[in-house]
């Protein structure tokens, strides 16, 4: 039996759901076969895994059998209170309490007379915010704006704490293009653990471009438009972070991949045009997404948007890659689709390309991490069962009504800002690891350095090289939506999704805040520094795998 056919059936049986512990071939013995087809390398090219991907892969069958099926739990979706519920961001002020409750963290908020936690800020282009942020842990916080054009002070870096019982006054005007925009706990060396217990929510912002889409293509928020939010979390510690050395060096990864707060939901749906517009609020894990329908075959997708809004044109995709803190705005089309059918939303398997030697990790600042990393290339030994790299199925759509075929796709969904020519030689930054950290030019975060610094209204080319001896890096610049002007020396994995001469992939080509960068590989990228502050401003570029940062994988940037 082919591998490929062996994935089918692993498909067909997680789609049946109940069915799946009374097939003849059992799904785990399936899953084995298939596992063992790919060991033996028999589908190289087809599913790019390395053997260190699929270690420690815990089938996610065994559970489901238990609970006699695989996706029985409802997707949940905001609504217009509670848990990550839409609330308006307007004229009046709004306050955001930072607390815990049932063993999370979570921002709980009131408006209109009902109560939200952690909820989706929804505001239109050009909207004063006033948002009050009370810090009721007992533990400093800050809130980030992730991915905002926004001055330092309200900016929310770290280095202006709201302490225990006190508050802070934010007040900026959102500037941005439409977009998912999201805002998350910032703290320096606190700031994966306050994320990881569930410290963050969404920030949407509307324009005219956002509203004539939801026009044109019918769509609703909360019915035909879906916002995914992607966090693995740890069987045996749930919202507990409990980070061992080697989660500190590379990540910490979880073994439960939630959609929504909840592992391996399942949504109904008509077979119709759904809009999905995912956020990876994962600490370390990357995802590489695709859908396939219950046969096994690919069911390609469009993607509209990035981290900064819509693009110029829908880009036809069959798989994106979404590292820690990006975001993905994609449509996918069930027209014509039988009712009882299914679609899976997965990540893909790749080779996590976690390679810092081991003689290097050993020299680590925590004597006992080397302890925890063995064999040539160092990769960590898996406290998560669920290994990076590792595939898995995220959520099913169940097809339930039929439908008519949508309205065609607009030409046009937007105009990405227009870049200016770049000023002066191209800045190099260098991302690797040295004497326990992760650096980017050979430096860790100190708040009394600032290595970056912008001259007033330029244009500038950054050049971030990875080593070859690295891990990947999802990095975030504060402050400032990017371009992704060019990839060289990618690896291998990604030729399957480059869309251009430039060795670019279709997230590429919109507004970005956040890059991964593969190890041994080189993205080139433009920003435009011009902002619309009196005062020169200081801002962050940091790794988003939140234990790189916490480490101290970060440095700041005065911009003139
Ligand atoms: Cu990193």
């Amino acid at each position: 039996m082919t591998a490929h056919a062996a994935r089918r059936r692993w498909l067909g049986a997680l789609a049946a759901g109940a069915t799946a512990c009374r097939a003849s071939m059992t799904a785990d013995a399936a899953r084995r076969r298939w596992l063992g087809a790919l060991a033996a390398g028999a589908t190289a090219t087809l599913f790019p895994a390395s053997l260190s991907a699929l270690r420690g892969f815990r089938p996610p069958l065994r559970d489901a059998c238990a609970a006699d099926n695989v996706f029985a739990t409802p997707l949940q979706i905001p609504g217009h209170d509670g848990w990550r519920g839409r609330l308006a961001v307007g004229a009046d002020p709004l306050t955001l309490r930072a607390q815990t409750r049932d063993g999370t963290l979570q921002f709980a908020a009131e408006g209109n007379g009902r109560r939200y936690s952690n909820p989706t800020l929804a505001a239109a282009i050009g909207t004063k915010a006033r948002i009050t942020v009370a810090n009721n842990l007992g533990e400093p916080t800050v809130v980030h704006w992730h991915g905002l054009t926004i001055d330092t002070r309200n900016d929310g870096n770290g280095e202006t704490l709201i302490a225990p019982s006190t508050s802070f006054d934010y007040a900026f005007e959102l500037r941005n293009r439409a977009g998912q925009y999201w805002y998350h706990p910032h703290p320096h060396g606190a700031t994966a653990r306050q994320t990881y217990r569930g410290l963050f929510g969404i920030l949407e912002i509307e324009d005219d471009d956002e509203r004539a889409l939801r026009r044109a293509l019918d769509l609703t928020p909360g019915s035909t438009e879906l916002t995914l939010v992607l966090q693995d979390l740890r069987a045996d510690a749930k919202y507990r972070y409990m980070p061992a050395p080697e989660d500190a060096l590379f990540g910490w990864y979880g073994d439960l991949p939630q959609v929504n707060g909840r592992l391996r939901p399942f949504h109904d749906v008509s077979a119709r045009r759904y809009r999905l517009r995912v956020l990876n609020a994962s600490n370390a894990r990357t995802y590489r997404l695709a859908l396939r329908r219950d046969a096994g075959a690919v069911l390609p997708f469009r993607l509209l948007g990035t981290d900064g809004g819509l693009l110029a044109q829908a880009i036809a995709c069959e798989q994106v890659f979404l590292a820690p803190a990006e975001r993905v705005d994609l449509l996918v089309d069930f027209a014509g689709m039988p009712r009882g059918g299914f679609v899976l939303l997965e990540s893909l398997a790749f080779d996590p390309m976690l390679a810092v030697p081991a003689t290097q990790a050993a020299r680590s600042d925590s004597a006992t991490a080397s302890a925890h990393v063995h064999g040539s290339t160092g990769f960590p030994a898996e406290r998560s069962a669920l290994a990076d790299g590792a595939p898995f199925p995220l959520l099913q759509f169940r097809i339930r009504e039929t439908g008519a075929a949508g309205p065609r796709v607009p030409a046009s969904l937007s105009r990405l800002p227009v870049l200016p020519a770049s000023t002066g030689d191209e800045r190099p930054l260098r991302l690797g690891f040295a004497k326990g950290r992760w650096r980017i030019n050979d430096r860790v975060y100190d708040m009394q350095a600032t290595p970056i610094e912008i001259a007033r209204g330029v244009s500038e080319t950054w050049l971030l090289r990875n080593y070859h001896t690295s891990a990947p890096h999802a990095m975030h610049l504060h402050g400032f939506q990017f371009r992704v002007l060019e990839r060289e020396t990618s690896p291998d994995q990604l030729a399957p999704l480059v869309v251009d001469g430039k060795g670019r992939l279709a997230t590429d080509l919109g507004s970005k805040d956040t890059v991964l960068v593969w190890p041994g590989e080189s993205v080139r990228i433009a920003i435009d520094f011009r902002h619309p502050f009196a005062e020169s401003q200081l801002y962050l570029l940091h790794c988003h795998n939140l234990e790189h940062e916490d480490g101290g994988m970060m440095l700041r940037v005065k911009v003139g």
